[in-house]
């Protein structure tokens, strides 16, 4: 089939003709049966039963979904453990010499944990807990970068019921403290530090100013030793590893929740506004992970999988550590960053463990476009036979590259649209029975009803922009939904509205064939002479000009000088110039209109991002509008937002 690419704009050939995925793809994919979306439909809610049935329950549920309204329950009276799906079953298998988990250092040692190595350090690891006095429902905070101490932290909590509540370790002291209030933790588990770029981040010093400042009492700390210096630790820190030692060979019984009971809490990244606590549960939660990990990400017992995804964001919890595991694959994990010793760290990875399916964000592959395509063809990446993406829309240009350079034309790429509210993923494409449409995440996927609305709730036509909503529970949906809370931002049941659903923040449109194409935030929307653009459609514009890698636009707030101003950064060998600029303007022409050019293009090194890679826009809208830009340590790199300051001033 013909993508049109000579003849049409990326977007035209999105919406006429999709790709099939390949052959070889089919015949061997978990999904691959085209019915399956009417056999849902049909059969909806007991259609879940069939992710129910990818774990293994201690009693069975009584229900699939109870109640029309919230609250809710998924698979009610049901009992599990997410550990013992996560370990033992794969041991009583016969998986036990099965690699979980392989750790590359930022200095290349590795560490390989079989089923039973991991099986044997999370039983330690729980008993050491207990014996620090965490009990079930107790929540343990963990602030620790991606080593492997954090997986296994993670599922020593599950082991015992203790819901964790992990912090990302890039935060700061203060952001860890809110955290720990906010989920009324009483333990942590954090190491002394480690590195970043080569450099060592002291991160034990962090968590001790946290604690210093948190309101209700620590009453207990597990640190391990990452740098293997001499850390003080006070009267309630406790090493790690002697804690385990002190446990070795201990078995502690999975405990039985019930399919409602937490499994952890997660806090949002928040692209705008406060972090949110989201509480997610052990039965629902599980099924919708584990069931997408292998329906969409293809994953079973024979594969191995590496994601650059942080364990402190949901995707690391999701499709790192919960779906992986319990599907029984392995895990290739990596310490530091992808551009780290060199920028085909990942590459090398791949290579070196014949890694089948990867996982990553447009953000990083828009710093693999920079950086070149000769770092990924420098290696053989023959072994890779599915790529997926998620965090972001990603824009035609950046799929094609991703496609030819990481994919070698031949993986089938799942473009996955979901939240940390979601739990697992929601709009995408079943790699095995649909088509790609490059730019447009997919379709709602198998009992799933995720629609485009306007202001009253009612349907959008074809193409027109409007609302993403879930009109329906899913088994991944968080606590504040099936009990009906209101969220500040993301709101269930509008009180003009009839019926429930909850509203995603997201703008999108839907096609004639039902794929949906998000475009992004709808805080996230410009005002240009009463016209509402989306950020998106303007950004995908700029981004689909040769040369031009990332690009975000932001509205002038002046009614003389009404307009956009757009911050655009190109591939790191040219130079954006005044040619690059006019091929900008010409390209946004065409595809929008006159209305959306830019007033102002200014060209970048870097953009304002989250710690966990998205945009912030809001500091582009100070800098251009010459605003007050407050604190800057939520982001990654703050940087920027001072060096963009001068070159804005220094323009006008
Ligand atoms: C998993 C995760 C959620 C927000 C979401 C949306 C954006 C995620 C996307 C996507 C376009 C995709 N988003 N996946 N936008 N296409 N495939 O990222 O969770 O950190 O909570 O962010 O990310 O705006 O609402 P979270």
């Amino acid at each position: 089939m013909s993508n049109g690419r000579e003849s049409d704009t990326p977007e035209q050939a999105a919406e006429s003709s999709g790709r099939r995925p390949p052959t070889s793809f089919v015949e061997q994919a978990n999904a691959a049966d085209e019915s399956i979306y009417e056999t849902f439909e049909t059969t909806w809610p007991d259609c879940w039963e069939a992710a129910a049935a990818r774990l293994a329950w201690d009693e069975s549920y009584d229900t699939v979904l109870s109640g029309d309204g919230p609250p809710f329950e998924w698979f009610a009276g049901g009992t599990l453990n997410a550990s013992y799906n996560c370990l033992d079953r794969h041991l009583e298998a016969g998986g036990k010499n099965r690699v979980a988990i392989k750790w590359e250092s930022r200095t290349g040692d590795t560490r390989v944990y079989t089923y039973q190595d991991l099986s044997r350090e999370v039983n330690e690891f729980a008993a050491g807990l207990r014996e620090l006095g965490v009990e079930e429902d107790d929540v343990v905070t963990l602030y620790m970068p991606n080593i492997p101490e954090l997986p296994i932290a993670m599922l020593a909590c599950a082991r015992i019921g203790a819901p964790h509540n992990v912090v990302f370790a890039g935060l700061s002291a203060d952001a860890l403290a809110t955290r720990l209030e906010s989920a009324e933790s009483n333990y942590l588990v954090t190491c002394d530090g480690y590195y970043r770029r080569g450099n060592p981040v002291l991160l034990k010093r962090k968590a001790d100013d946290a604690r210093l400042s948190v309101d209700h009492d620590i009453r207990e700390t597990v640190v391990v030793d990452r740098l293997d210096g001499d850390t003080h630790l006070g009267e309630t820190q406790h090493d790690y590893h002697e804690l385990v030692e002190r446990h070795a060979g201990a078995a502690v019984d999975p405990v039985e929740r019930a399919a409602n009971d937490c499994l952890f809490l997660i806090h949002t990244s928040g692209t705008t506004g406060e972090p949110k606590k989201v509480k997610h549960t052990t039965g629902g939660y599980l099924a919708h992970v584990a069931w997408t990990t292998e329906t969409v990400l293809d994953l079973g017992p024979a594969d191995t999988y590496l994601s650059t995804a942080n364990i402190g964001w949901i995707s690391g919890h999701s499709y790192v550590v919960y779906g992986p595991l319990a599907v029984g694959s392995t895990v290739v994990m990596y310490e530091g960053a992808p551009d780290y010793p060199e920028k085909d760290r990942l590459w090398n990875l791949v290579e070196s463990n014949a890694v089948d399916v990867f996982y990553t964000a447009p953000t990083v592959i828009r710093s693999f476009m920079k950086w070149g395509s000769e770092y990924p063809a420098a290696h053989d990446l023959s072994s890779l036979r599915l790529l997926g993406t998620v965090g972001e829309p990603i824009n035609p240009r950046a799929w094609e590259w991703y496609h030819e350079h990481v994919g070698g034309g031949r993986c089938p790429i799942v473009d996955t649209w979901w939240q940390t509210e979601t739990g697992g993923m929601m709009v995408t494409t079943l790699p095995g029975v649909d088509e790609m449409k490059p730019g447009s995440v997919g379709r709602p996927l198998p009992g799933i009803d995720a629609q485009v609305v306007d202001a009253s709730g009612s349907e959008c036509g074809p193409n027109e922009p409007g609302y993403l909503v879930v009109r329906r529970p899913w088994p991944g949906m968080p606590h504040a939904l099936l009990d009906g809370t209101r969220w500040a931002d993301g709101q269930s049941v509008p009180a003009d509205i009839d019926g429930w659903f909850y509203f995603t923040g997201d703008g999108a449109r839907r096609d004639d064939d039902g794929y949906i194409t998000v475009l992004g935030r709808v805080d996230d929307v410009i005002n240009v002479s009463g016209h509402r653009l989306g950020t998106m459609e303007v950004e995908s514009a700029i981004v689909d000009v040769d040369h031009v890698v990332e690009a975000a636009v932001v509205s002038i707030d002046d009614p003389q000088a009404e307009g956009i101003y757009a911050y655009v950064t190109v591939e790191a060998d040219v130079t954006g110039d005044d040619a690059t600029r006019k091929r900008i303007e010409d390209r946004v022409r065409e595809r929008i209109g006159p209305i959306a050019i830019p007033e102002e293009i200014v060209f970048t090194p870097d953009l304002p991002k989250t710690r966990s890679g998205k945009i912030m826009r809001r500091f582009l809208e100070n800098i251009t509008n010459g605003e007050d830009f407050g604190d800057t340590s939520t982001l990654r790199n703050p940087e920027v937002v001072g060096e963009l300051e001068s070159i804005v001033r220094n323009r006008t």
